[in-house]
């Protein structure tokens, strides 16, 4: 009898610690899913018609001034039918690099009909990468102009 209630108390700590572990574990997955960028819109695999907005989101990181080498700060790349950057690789430019170094958080994009990628880069003060982690690639389908 005593012992069978000591190890139901024993499973019941267990239990408690095992979620607390859990808990923990969530948690710290969540502070490094914090810093990341995404589009806003429009969404992925979205039909849209040329010129269409595209709208930028940040987390965990803040927008500065083009020079500014505060870490975790810098500005957005949009990419064109390319693929994110190596951690610390400069982003080119080109016409399929477009930097938003004036801080913007949205443009207005005119994209020839088919699909594209859309690649959302973000990168320092000094145009490098901060990796694909702070990447976010999306596909649309630009409609055929009504004539
Ligand atoms: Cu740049």
């Amino acid at each position: 009898m005593t012992a069978s209630l000591l190890s139901q108390q024993c499973r019941h700590t267990f239990r408690q610690s095992a979620a607390a572990l859990l808990i923990s574990g969530l948690s710290m997955l969540s502070a490094q899913a914090a810093e990341r960028t995404f589009f806003e819109a429009p969404a992925d695999n979205a039909e849209v018609s040329s010129p269409f907005k595209v709208k930028f989101g940040l987390e965990g990181m803040k927008i500065a001034p083009l020079g500014d080498m505060t870490e975790k700060t810098g500005h957005h790349h949009l990419i064109i039918d390319g693929a994110a950057l190596a951690s610390g690789n400069p982003v080119p430019f080109d016409e399929k690099h477009m930097h938003f170094g004036k801080g913007q958080t949205e443009v207005e994009l005119s994209l020839p009909p088919g699909k594209h990628t859309l690649t959302l880069q973000f990168g320092n003060g000094a145009h490098q990468s901060y990796g694909p982690g702070m990447s976010k690639t999306i596909s649309v389908t630009v409609l055929p102009t009504a004539k």
